[in-house]
């Protein structure tokens, strides 16, 4: 069998919200993607993940679809998209779209006639419980805060809603409903895109007794549930395998065991996951909204376990340290005021030479930060606003709160794109949706396409690199010095070829003694964020965030 083609791909990841305004109105347009296009492609990634541009009442930025067949006007019309498309795949580039399908807006033609009477033919494409002696039918939480049952008047029983209140969730036992999606994916796929991103996909299949859960929030009853491999077996049998795309699942508090089922190729499901536990590091006794450092030694261990697990087990991971519902991962995990530059570069070679497909969030490539917003007001995301409120219903102080949001809110990833020193970041003529962080006159795209020394070229590098290294795509992985409190180190090897990445993870000099053994002779430097790096690897002298890539024939 030929190798999947988005093995060796990078994909770059854009939240049209934010991207590039060219109307003027302070909201990014499927327009100005087109015109970034070269770009990216400068970059070099190869495929581009668009967030939802759907039409939707954007409680959710898009993640609320209304019209999976329309545009929202906000972003343009179909033509752009299709224009969006045919540029894209002019350059040799692909496209996949993100899709929300484990639950619609409320505004969803679906839900309407759901909601209007009991015996409406759409009723059992949502999920209705009639509740307990007058009370909620369980105690499961909504991800977004409080409970996840809305009572409908109307009708008078309630629906479920993992996520905000106008995002029911959809009802996938009813194959009617089954259908109708695989329908609409078909639509998408004629139009000629390349694949898709699947919204917190492995939440579709719930355990049908909706029982209280007594340990947790309920997760545990529609995590990776009952059917949703049949489900997705049936997507790929219906959609998927009748062109040749990249899948991607967003699987929320999933594991190992889980995502090996979903991306061994022989199960024909998808091609890879996404899973966040190596983002829930810098959460305190596993709570989100708390401020604290980061884990280094469980950031380590968790995506070592990833590395190994999915190779040995036949499986392949989505690679990412950001995206449009995180931190900036130079902000998070690195240092973005004095090593700015080092340490977003050893976070993206660590990264990049692991095993998987490998995802940049829009900026990521230029070092973009965390705004640091200190007002409530600065703030647009739903689930921050709602936890706003309840850090004050628990008795925090406003700069706690504050300090808490400017460390975990999603609006972290979400200020406009950095395009120049112009007024807005050159982003818009207008006012944005959300403010541009203040670092814009010297972190943006200009300044870094001039820099050779850039982070951007740096990605371009490690994207280039990713393309060329058999060992790279197939190497299995292991991690060296694993209780090292300082140092992230790990070898690939496939065929003879070995490639070593050693990270120094800290604003401080290191020794390493790698223990590696002698008979591989001397490596040369394939990439590295410093200049002149050290050859000598009996006793490893780095400095602040040094990050260096060996390799042996
Ligand atoms: O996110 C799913 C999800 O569970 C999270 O990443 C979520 O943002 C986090 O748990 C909050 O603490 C996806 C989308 O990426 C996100 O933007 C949507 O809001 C969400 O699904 C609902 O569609």
């Amino acid at each position: 069998m030929s190798e999947a083609w988005w093995k060796r791909s990078t994909v770059y990841q854009i939240y049209p919200k934010s991207f590039y305004d060219t109307t003027g109105t302070g909201t990014g347009d499927i327009q100005g993607i087109t015109r970034k296009l070269d770009y990216i492609k400068k970059l070099g990634a190869d495929v581009i993940w668009l967030t939802p541009v759907y039409k939707s009442p954007q409680n959710d930025n898009g993640y609320d679809i209304s019209d999976y067949y329309a545009i929202d006007p906000s972003y343009g019309t179909m033509e752009d998209f299709e224009e969006l498309l045919s540029e894209t795949h002019q350059r040799d580039m692909k496209l996949i779209m993100d899709l929300v399908v484990n639950h619609t807006s409320t505004e969803h033609g679906w839900f309407q006639q759901a909601a209007s009477s009991k015996d409406n033919p759409f009723r059992n494409f949502y999920i209705w419980e009639a509740g307990e002696n007058g009370g909620l039918p369980n105690n499961w939480q909504s991800k977004f805060g409080g409970p996840s049952w809305e009572w409908d008047e109307k009708t008078e029983q309630y629906y479920l809603h993992l996520f905000d209140v106008t995002q029911a969730d959809l009802n996938w036992e009813n194959e009617g409903l089954r259908e109708k999606i695989f329908e609409m994916m078909r639509f998408w796929a004629e139009k000629g895109i390349d694949g898709f991103r699947l919204d917190v996909i492995n939440l579709i299949s719930k355990h049908q007794d909706f029982p209280d859960d007594h340990i947790g929030d309920g997760r545990r009853f529609y995590t990776d549930g009952p059917r949703v491999h049949e489900y997705l077996h049936a997507m790929n049998r219906n959609v998927f395998s009748k062109y040749d795309m990249l899948t991607v699942g967003e699987m929320s508090s999933t594991n190992l065991e889980s995502c090996l089922l979903y991306t061994q190729p022989k199960r024909e499901e998808l091609s890879m996951t996404f899973q966040f536990h190596h983002l829930k590091v810098d959460y305190l006794n596993g709570e989100k909204w708390t401020k604290a450092p980061f884990d280094f030694l469980e950031l380590k261990q968790i995506l070592s376990d990833w590395q190994v697990g999915m190779h040995e087990g036949g499986g392949w991971n989505a690679l990412f340290l950001c995206n449009h519902d995180q931190p900036r991962s130079v902000s998070r995990f690195g240092d973005d005021v004095q090593y700015h530059k080092e340490s977003a570069k050893m976070l993206a070679t660590t990264l990049h030479m692991m095993k998987g497909t490998p995802y940049i969030y829009q900026g990521e490539e230029i070092g973009m930060t965390n705004p640091n917003f200190s007002k409530i007001e600065e703030y647009r995301d739903v689930e921050s606003l709602n936890a706003y409120k309840n850090l004050q219903k628990e008795g925090k102080t406003e700069e706690e709160i504050i300090g808490i949001l400017q460390q975990k809110s999603r609006d972290n990833g979400r200020t406009p794109m950095q395009w120049s020193a112009r007024e807005q970041a050159g982003f818009t003529t207008g006012t944005p949706w959300i403010d541009v962080a203040d670092n814009y006159p010297e972190i943006n795209t200009e300044n870094a396409l001039e820099d050779p020394s850039s982070i951007f070229y740096h990605y371009q590098k490690l994207i280039a690199l990713r393309k060329k290294y058999d060992c790279l795509t197939n190497g299995d992985y292991q991690l060296l010095l694993d209780k090292d409190p300082q140092i992230f180190a790990y070898t690939r090897d496939w065929n003879g070829e070995r490639i070593l990445v050693v990270s120094n993870f800290y604003g401080k000099d290191a020794t390493v003694d790698l223990q590696l053994e002698k008979s591989k002779g001397v490596p040369e430097v394939l990439l590295s964020n410093y200049e002149d790096s050290p050859l000598n690897l009996e006793r490893l002298q780095l400095r602040p965030y040094e990050s260096i890539v060996y390799y042996w024939k």
